[in-house]
């Protein structure tokens, strides 16, 4: 019972351009559904500059930054809301490091990437970093809510 009575986190993970191109977004959700938390929103976008621009407004001052907003506008994103325990942490950990060189074997750029600048995933660093992702990528309806369920278990 315990597993369903705890305060749930909700993190923001996208598949950028270079892992939609390359097919990775069935293997990146099979790793998240295997892990078990829940998928609690999705969608194919095609990232406007703006949106890019608000969503790494922290990075803006890095030399980086244009090829950056370039790179995350090449091609369509899968934008994704996973909700479970702990799951912001436990999602960086399933990413791995920035750098896929400094990421181990088993973690999802470990496994899939070479280039810090193609790194194939996003994954918020923080709960109050995925609550500002989250709120600039969905709307709440596109959000699902599984606690208002009868049957939370059965999603
Ligand atoms: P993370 O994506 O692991 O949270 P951030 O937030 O420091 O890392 O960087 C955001 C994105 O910016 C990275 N995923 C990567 O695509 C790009 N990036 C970060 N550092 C560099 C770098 N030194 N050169 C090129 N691109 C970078």
């Amino acid at each position: 019972i315990g597993a369903w009575t705890g305060v749930y986190e909700r993190t923001f993970i996208a598949v950028k351009p270079d892992g939609v191109h390359r097919r990775l977004v069935g293997e990146i959700i099979r790793r998240f559904e295997k892990k078990g938390f829940h998928l609690v929103g999705m969608k194919l976008v095609q990232p406007s500059e703006p949106l890019l621009k608000e969503h790494y407004w922290g990075l803006r001052q890095k030399p980086f930054f244009s090829g950056l907003i370039e790179y995350m506008r090449s091609g369509p994103v899968v934008a994704m809301v996973w909700q479970g325990l702990d799951v912001v942490k436990m999602a960086r950990r399933m990413l791995g490091e920035t750098d896929p060189a400094d990421s181990l074997p088993g973690t999802i750029r470990g496994d899939f990437c070479m280039e810090v600048g193609r790194n194939v995933i996003h994954g918020s660093d923080s709960v109050k970093m995925a609550q500002r992702e989250i709120s600039l990528w969905f709307n709440p309806d596109e959000l699902i809510c599984w606690e208002n369920s009868s049957q939370p278990w059965r999603y």
